[in-house]
């Protein structure tokens, strides 16, 4: 059961993009594959993700998958060749490495609401989101080197800052799969429910970060970022410290005295300890 009244944003061929009350909610629509993702898949959530970064009535992004098999199985199997995911042009792409980045620059928090089997590149989905809330039915794991590939980004740095290195080793060598349970326990979600309640129990959260300050969870991100990210964090974070002075009047009276051909009086600003 919906708990909200979603309506349609964007129509997609591989996606769902929805809307209702302040959040965003992107549907990988991929169910014969698990939400399996091709190079189409990503660029859709791409441009969902930019639209949902600049709509300013968008508060919370909500990344799922449809059904309750699969949040997302990884990269598609089926278009794997040469060089990567082959795309309707044949070109090899791994363009999902420009997803994790839209969402972990996303100056919004994102929540994965993670509804079954989150595996290799899926699992890295939530594991780049802000927040995961997973149904008591989900699955957790990596399977690349079983498979064939690996992600040695935020797929593995970031997984180790959630559940620790021994244990982002553990689940890149073994390639094992997790119950919700044991992925709560280690730290790498945030909140278990059953499956029918999962949407109800994500807007819930949704709903409390969204009479939060915005700006205040912005930067509490990029500070949480800025750690990991080098210098496209401290660029990120300091990009944020330059928006937040352009609301400021000490700003101001330097563009001000620029228009009016006068020196700005600069001296008038609180010099704080
Ligand atoms: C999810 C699994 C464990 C479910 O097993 P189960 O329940 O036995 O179901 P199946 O019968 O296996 O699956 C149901 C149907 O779905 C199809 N399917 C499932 N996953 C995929 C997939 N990834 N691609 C294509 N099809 C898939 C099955 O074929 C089946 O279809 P039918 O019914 O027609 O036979 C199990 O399915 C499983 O293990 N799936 C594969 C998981 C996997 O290995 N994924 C790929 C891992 N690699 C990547 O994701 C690449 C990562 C990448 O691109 C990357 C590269 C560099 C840097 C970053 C990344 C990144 O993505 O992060």
């Amino acid at each position: 059961m919906s708990a909200l009244n979603w309506t349609s944003v964007k129509e997609f061929e591989d996606i769902i993009f929805e809307f209702a009350d302040g959040i965003a909610k992107i549907t990988i629509n991929r169910p014969k594959v698990y939400n399996a993702f091709r190079p189409k898949t990503v660029n859709e959530l791409i441009e969902a993700f930019d639209i949902c970064r600049e709509r300013q009535d968008v508060g919370v992004v909500v990344l799922t998958g449809t059904g309750d098999k699969a949040f997302c199985s990884g990269g598609d199997q089926n278009v794997k060749g040469y060089g990567g995911y082959i795309d309707d042009d044949g070109v090899p792409r791994l363009n999902v490495l420009d997803l994790h980045k839209r969402i972990r620059s996303m100056p919004k928090p994102v929540v994965a609401m993670v509804n079954g089997y989150a595996i290799g590149g899926g699992h890295v989905l939530h594991v780049v989101c802000d927040l995961t809330i997973a149904s008591d039915n989900a699955i957790f794991g990596q399977s690349g080197p079983k498979v064939g590939s690996f992600d040695g980004g935020f797929g593995s740095s970031y997984l180790a800052r959630h559940v620790g290195q021994k244990k982002a080793r553990e689940i890149w060598f073994l390639c094992k799969q997790y119950s919700a349970q044991e992925a709560e326990d280690m730290g790498l979600v945030n909140r278990v429910v059953p499956l029918d309640e999962l949407e109800e129990a994500t807007i819930e959260w949704c709903k409390i970060m969204l009479q939060r300050s915005p700006m205040a969870l912005r930067m509490i991100k990029r500070g949480l970022n800025a750690e990991l990210d080098g210098q496209t964090g401290i660029m990120e974070m300091a990009g944020d410290a330059t928006l937040m002075f352009y609301l400021m009047e000490e700003a101001q009276e330097g563009r001000k005295a620029f228009l009016e051909k006068r020196d700005p009086e600069f001296q008038k600003f609180p010099k704080f300890p």
